[in-house]
């Protein structure tokens, strides 16, 4: 007889007693895991939220990652990108929690070894940072021994409920009833359920300490913004032709673009900020925001853009932004012979080359610390960030600014340099097609066009539409609120017939070079093509 039927030893049975095994060590390394992120979470709320070890993981990935990944992230994921990591690495997480639980269920000292080299990544992640203390190894080391901890009572109270030795050989001598010296399974049941709990519960309430202690929207709200000593220049009226559809002139602040590698923003008091001056100066300078906002603050119009923008794409906007002039507190700081490069800092270790020569060629450049009226928002950079008209964001315009040095392009290769992008960084003539929304559909006859172009501190000379590759057609340009600003522009499109269009702009600077039609990808100085868009005429 093969065998006996009784629930145990029946096969189905067994397998059926060996899947709820395999589950229920699962669910213990995910407990485990979970006890570790809440442990690093509540740690970090002390030594700051970009020390937890899901977002040091994170960060130092995001450094690591390549360029064409990163550049797919931004371009599959826009602003969402980051979410899109975290979800990632949190899957990935549970993923191996769950194997982790089930190795350590067999092999606990495997198991071990396996959850220290959790710790050990998370370290090496919080380590990499740029901004790195010794300090912040601290929540790795705590999701470490909370997890280790974790995983060998659950799974050793799993082990002796299930009655099972795990196979070493040392474990292999228990007694052959081990199962009726065990706990009973409820036991495990209720710790895992009660190990969840508190992953949950110390997770959320580690974010919310880390939140509080490192608000900063009631020290923004206490800013008081004193008037501009040079207020900016009137905008002529009609800058923005009413077509419905068309982007705003100026940006809202909400709506305002935002990229950056930060995971989580760096929250500064002004009261502990200071922006320190220093490098091939003959008089370093160390300013508090006091002493910024005692300078004669300008105002200024200005249209930001990111080297990533895709052609046709929303990595641009204007807004009215009040700060320090720049070239007046460098003169003033003394700039020595054979500099040729300005690398910004910030808090969070950001290093963004700008040109020295753009800064200091007239052009308006500030250290802003406002944006449309109010102070910078924490995603903008506040308390403070530069702007250096024509140059795109990532060579001028660092956020949470700390820290200038003057120096030269052959001493130091900034961030986005060391990963291959052009250390200049200007901004190239762009223009995109607005109205009509792509693939509309347009009732045949005249059809409003209406776009938006930049060539940023050159300025738009010319914007051209053609339709079906017929011959270009000279749009009307807005008025021109100057160099700095984009351009919009419309056009009617006279007796457009039934059927699918498309239409194509580009603009020319008013150094008098158009557009090129060749379409390149935003590495490594920025998107170059004729954007176009194809509508259903009916
Ligand atoms: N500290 C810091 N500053 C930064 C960046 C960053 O990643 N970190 N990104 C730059 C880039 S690439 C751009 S395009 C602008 C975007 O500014 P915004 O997010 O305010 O639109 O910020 C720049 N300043
Ligand atoms: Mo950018």
């Amino acid at each position: 007889m093969p065998f006996v039927s009784n629930d145990h030893d029946h096969p189905t049975g067994r397998r059926r007693a060996g899947l709820g095994r395999v589950c229920a060590a699962g669910a213990v390394g995910l407990v485990a895991t979970g006890l570790a992120l809440a442990a690093g979470e509540v740690t970090a709320a002390l030594t700051g939220p970009g020390t937890s070890p899901v977002v040091a993981v994170g960060s130092a990935a995001i450094d690591l990652a390549p360029t064409w990944l990163k550049e797919y992230a931004v371009r599959s994921f826009g602003t969402h990108d980051k979410a899109v990591l975290l979800t990632g690495i949190y899957a990935v997480t549970a993923l191996f929690a769950a194997l982790v639980g089930l190795i350590a269920l067999r092999r606990p000292a495997v198991g071990a070894a396996v959850t220290a080299l959790f710790g050990a990544l998370g370290v090496w992640a919080a380590a990499s940072r740029p901004t790195a203390r010794a300090a912040d190894a601290l929540p790795s080391v705590a999701a470490g021994l909370a997890d280790a901890a974790a995983l060998w009572f659950l799974s050793r109270s799993l082990r002796r409920a299930t009655g099972r030795a795990p196979d070493t050989p040392t474990d292999r001598t228990g007694p052959p009833d081990a199962a009726a010296a065990g706990p009973p399974r409820r036991t495990v049941v209720v710790a895992t359920g009660a190990g969840a709990a508190v992953a949950v519960l110390g997770t959320a309430g580690g974010r919310r300490l880390a939140d509080s202690r490192n608000d900063v929207g009631a020290a923004r709200a206490a800013v008081r913004l004193p008037a501009p000593a040079v207020p900016a220049r009137p905008r002529p009226a009609g800058v923005h032709p009413a077509v419905p559809g068309l982007t705003p002139f100026v940006t809202p602040t909400g709506d305002f673009y935002r990229v950056d590698t930060a995971l989580t923003l760096p929250a500064i008091d002004p009261r502990d900020w200071s922006l320190r001056i220093h490098g091939l100066v003959d008089h370093p300078v160390v300013l508090s925001f006091e002493d910024l906002l005692r300078q004669p603050l300008e105002e200024l119009d200005l249209t930001l853009s990111c080297v990533s923008n895709e052609v046709g794409g929303r990595y641009a906007g204007t807004a009215r932004w009040l700060g320090a002039p720049l070239p007046a507190l460098l003169r003033r700081a003394g700039v020595r012979p054979g500099a040729d490069q300005l690398v910004g800092r910030s808090r969070d270790g950001m290093t963004i080359g700008t040109p020295l020569e753009s800064v200091l060629d007239g052009r308006r450049a500030l250290l802003a610390v406002a944006m449309n009226g109010e102070p910078l928002p924490v995603a903008h950079g506040f308390p403070c960030r530069s702007l250096v008209p024509g140059l795109y964001g990532y060579t001028s315009a660092t956020k949470w600014l700390v820290e200038l040095e003057v120096t030269r392009f052959a001493a130091f290769d900034p961030y986005w340099v060391r990963r291959g992008w052009d250390r200049t960084g200007e901004v190239r003539t762009a223009s995109r097609i607005e109205v009509p929304a792509p693939f509309a559909r347009v009732p045949a006859g005249d059809v409003d066009l209406a776009g938006t172009a930049w060539a940023t501190h050159r300025g738009v000379a010319a914007v051209e539409v053609r339709v079906d590759g017929g011959a270009w057609q000279q749009a009307a340009l807005a008025a021109d609120g100057g160099p700095d600003l984009w351009r919009q522009w419309s056009h009617t499109w006279r007796g457009a017939a039934p059927g699918t269009h498309r239409i194509e702009v580009r603009a020319t600077d008013a150094g008098g070079r158009t557009q090129p039609e060749t379409r390149r990808p935003p590495f490594p100085s920025g998107s170059t093509g004729w954007h176009s868009t194809v509508v259903t005429v009916f």
